[in-house]
């Protein structure tokens, strides 16, 4: 096989060619769609190169019937036809080019493209899907206006969508009809979209902030209509939000979502037509718990945002992904904050990027937010893009404040509505609005890797001055040996003997300081009495690893004084961090494990305290979790650290069981379910614990978590209960509820999900077993991007013990299962490999077993370009 093409930032080259006006035409047909596309298309006056041949994307699954130039067909000698495209060889200046090409939507396996989902048709064309429609200059700096008539059978198809406003619809011969759509906005083609079939919607309107009325509407599976409550209401709170928080406006009469449920990935921001994984938009108390509920919100408002920040100013090159992805994620995690907890949401964020991002970014798929080169841009859409994205752009929102910040979003936004832009230009924006240099804090974009601090400090009471002193370095990635320093802010307060926050030198109790130094030292003066304990990082100012030398009794202090509620969760963290760390040391050393005290008696005080937020609480009182306490080793032992967490939660289970009750029945309610903030606090402590209690094994508690699931009002509850029985040693009250909950929800495709996920991350030995059986099950298929997810990654990504199996099954499972899938569905494939791309992390015995897993991979022939770079990258 010929080796995939590396594609790299510094090739890039503005088009040669553009594409004032776009047309097209689609007859669907499920095996055999024709699609009639009419460019008009000239010269690009700022492009220098001389060329008058054209060459568009086009995917080898391209049927090609005609080609055109103002009305001359032309004939095979014109043209050729390649792998990845048609090279038409001599054009005008400027021309109307036409092409009529056939595609399969039936067997189109990868979901990208045009694809049917149980029946429906629909499009995924971000990044590069559009190129599997027709031929085009499938990149987002070729931006056009399109026109889209869709035609197809009545019947099946009384629903035909595609963006902007419908303008024209009539019926056709043969029992079919058709509709033109007409987008005003210039768009790049992986905002194109189209949906067919037979949908049934609710529909709804909202005022925007000039008074213009628009219809909202959202489609689904007729037997899904009761669960779009929850999206519509969160469609127009994202509405108001970005009027209030940043002054954007909707800018079309109708904006539409539609739910499908084969999706690769969670949704997409199509202009005025967003398509969603039905798991991401479908929410009834019923069969949604309470953190589906907060994802559909999430993510509507993630893809609501994307219409300025990614539609009306998009992307220059898929080396700019970061500059919707990472600016987006952020708002949408400032949206969520502002109507959620803030606090719980900032924990949330973190724990995510510290361990699935810190992981990244020390594994061989390492890069920075704005990379400089791909194989697959479809392996692009990373935790590091995302959320390491995010984090940069919080960054510059905690250096500049709030107010400077928004002026350089306006000016972002005025500069560049309607173009195809950088970073570069985004910090750009930034920087002239704010007048604050940013030239070092660029690094962020260029270098990969999480810096690490090294934090200590000297106090002198006689002159009153405290220093702290603080290193930052940065380990080397693949293709980046030296790092440069960051420029970052580290938010930090003082605390006195007494749990208050000292005035610091701006007056405040909090000051930010800026690092731009590989070492700095940083004076507060006016400090007296005993030396303060220093509150570092607060809100987690910047996604570093940050070490400094608390004791155990400093950091229970935090835990109780600190005022920055992020670092008092963080401070159990690190103490819970500390503790376990101890623990596995003991079972690796074969001592017996000894628990401190000092953990459950913070925890005991935490528990009581009815005056904390319960959401809160239970952030607290919850271990850092197996995925997080591997992040911090070097070579990562599973057993131990699975059986020292384990321990360590029997010992608190049986230390705090009186108050564990207690808080089990004081969070209890007889409300009706509401996912509102104040319910959900309360049923994640209840529900916290509950699986404490049921960690004592002791029957009567057992029977409490059965009780729960016989009589539970909502899937939260139910699936708590579920999951905590299912996950312990009572085979037979495991497989009772499996099996009812099985029978209630068969029909309920994502609440079959986690039935397959509660059983496939089950930590008790043998569940590969069961895995491999569940796969014949009527509920599962590899087709289907969810139920791979549900039970192929659960079992290898939340199930340690399992997939690390010594006699190498989890690997060759996933292994198979990779090769499977790179046939059908490569973004899915690709995905796959990520704890393979692990092995330099565990022991020898399991590095050889992994490698020789992603070795037998690469040599199963016919890779997709999707796979191909991620294995090869991996074995390097
Ligand atoms: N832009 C979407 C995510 C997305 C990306 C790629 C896809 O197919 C390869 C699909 C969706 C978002 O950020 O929500
Ligand atoms: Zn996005």
């Amino acid at each position: 096989m010929s080796q995939p093409q590396v594609i790299y930032l510094k090739d890039y080259q503005v088009p040669a060619f553009l594409i004032d006006q776009t047309d097209l035409r689609f007859e669907l047909e499920a095996t055999k769609t024709l699609v009639k596309a009419r460019l008009t298309m000239r010269k690009n006056p700022e492009s220098h190169s001389q060329q008058r041949a054209l060459f568009l994307d086009g995917d080898k699954s391209l049927v090609l019937h005609r080609v055109a130039i103002n009305d001359q067909v032309l004939s095979d000698k014109d043209y050729s036809r390649t792998d990845d495209g048609l090279t038409i060889h001599d054009v005008p200046d400027s021309f109307v080019l036409e092409t009529v090409t056939e595609i399969n939507p039936q067997e189109n396996t990868a979901l990208e493209g045009l694809y049917r989902s149980d029946g429906f048709y629909c499009t995924q064309c971000e990044a590069e899907g559009f190129r599997r429609i027709t031929f085009y200059l499938d990149r987002p700096d070729v931006m056009s206006v399109f026109t889209t008539t869709i035609e197809a059978d009545k019947t099946t198809c009384p629903v035909l969508l595609s963006n902007g406003n419908a303008i024209d619809s009539g019926d056709s011969e043969g029992g079919r009809h058709w509709v033109t759509w007409e987008d005003p906005f210039r768009k790049p083609a992986y905002l194109f979209a189209l949906v067919a079939g037979d949908l049934s919607h609710v529909e709804d309107s909202y005022t925007t902030m000039s008074g213009r009325k628009v219809v909202l509407q959202i489609f689904a599976d007729k037997k899904d209509l009761n669960k779009l409550d929850h999206a519509m209401t969160s469609l127009k709170n994202s509405m108001r939000w970005d009027e209030e928080v940043y002054g954007r406006e909707y800018d079309l009469d109708i904006f539409m979502i539609v739910a499908v449920d084969f999706f690769n990935m969670g949704a997409m921001e199509n202009k005025g037509l967003n398509i969603f994984n039905t798991s991401c938009v479908l929410a009834s108390p019923q069969t949604t718990t309470d953190l589906g509920f907060q994802r559909v919100e999430g993510v509507v408002a993630h893809e609501y945002f994307h219409n300025w920040s990614g539609n009306r100013v998009t992307c220059r090159d898929w080396f700019q992904l970061s500059l919707k992805e990472g600016f987006t994620v952020f708002r949408d995690s400032e949206f969520s904050a502002d109507f959620n907890s803030r606090t719980v949401k900032r924990i949330e964020d973190v724990s995510v990027l510290r361990t699935a991002q810190f992981a990244e970014d020390a594994g061989p798929m390492a890069h920075p937010i704005r990379p400089s080169s791909f194989i697959e841009i479809s392996n692009f859409y990373t935790m590091t893009i995302y959320e390491k994205g995010a984090e940069v752009v919080r960054m510059i929102h905690t250096l500049l404040g709030p107010d400077l910040f928004r002026k350089g979003s306006d000016l972002y936004f005025d500069r560049h509505d309607g173009q195809a832009v950088t970073t570069d230009d985004f910090v750009a924006a930034m920087s002239d609005a704010s007048g604050r240099d940013f030239t070092q804090f660029k690094r962020w974009y260029e270098q990969a890797g999480t810096p690490e601090l090294t934090v200590s400090d000297e106090y002198d009471p006689a002159a009153g001055v405290y220093t702290l002193i603080i290193q930052q370095s940065c380990p080397a990635t693949p293709g980046q040996n030296e790092k440069l320093p960051f420029h970052l802010p580290v938010a930090v307060g003082l605390i006195d003997d007494q749990g208050a926050d000292l005035p610091l030198t701006n007056g405040q109790t909090t000051q930010v300081l800026e690092l731009t130094e590989a070492e700095q030292r940083f004076e507060f003066t006016g400090i007296h009495g005993d030396k303060p304990v220093p509150s570092l990082l607060r809100g987690f100012s910047a996604p570093v690893k940050l070490r400094y030398p608390y004791s155990r009794d400093e950091l229970v202090f935090l835990m109780q004084h600190d005022s920055d509620g992020f670092n008092r969760w963080e401070a159990s963290q690190k103490l819970g961090v500390d503790v376990l760390q101890s623990l596995t040391a003991a079972y690796q050393q074969g001592e017996p494990l000894a628990f401190d005290a000092r953990l459950s008696e913070a925890y005991r005080s935490v528990l009581l305290d009815e005056t904390l937020d319960p959401a809160m609480v239970a952030k607290i009182l919850t271990l850092p979790s197996e995925a997080y306490l591997s992040e911090l080793v070097d070579e990562i032992d599973v057993d131990a650290i699975h059986a020292a967490r384990t321990f360590a939660r029997q010992h608190i289970a049986n230390a705090l069981e009186a108050e564990f009750i207690a808080a089990y029945e004081r969070c209890s309610s007889s409300e009706p379910y509401s996912p509102d903030a104040d319910s959900i606090a309360k049923r994640a402590l209840r529900n916290l614990s509950l699986a404490y209690l049921v960690e004592t094994e002791k029957p009567q508690h057992l029977s409490l978590a059965r009780t729960q699931f016989d009589n539970a009002d909502n899937m939260t509850d139910s699936q708590a209960a579920l999951g905590l029985l299912v996950h312990s040693n009572d085979e037979v009250a495991a497989s009772e509820v499996l099996a009812i909950f099985y029978e209630r929800w068969s029909e309920e495709s994502l609440v079959v999900n986690q039935w397959l996920s509660v059983q496939a991350s089950d930590p008790k030995l043998g569940t590969l077993n069961k895995v491999l059986a569940l796969m014949d099950h009527p509920a599962f298929t590899m087709r289907n991007p969810n139920k791979v997810r549900a039970l192929i990654s659960a079992f290898a990504m939340q199930n340690p013990v399992n997939f690390h199996q010594l006699d190498g099954s989890g690997y060759a499972f996933l292994a198979d299962r990779i090769i499977e899938l790179n046939a059908l569905n490569p973004q899915i494939a690709s995905r796959l490999v990520t704890p393979l791309t692990r092995w330099k992390r565990y022991s020898e015995q399991r590095q050889a077993l992994m490698k020789n897993e992603l070795q037998r991979i690469m040599d199963s022939g016919s890779l997709s370009t999707d796979v191909y770079e991620v294995v090869s990258k991996s074995l390097v």
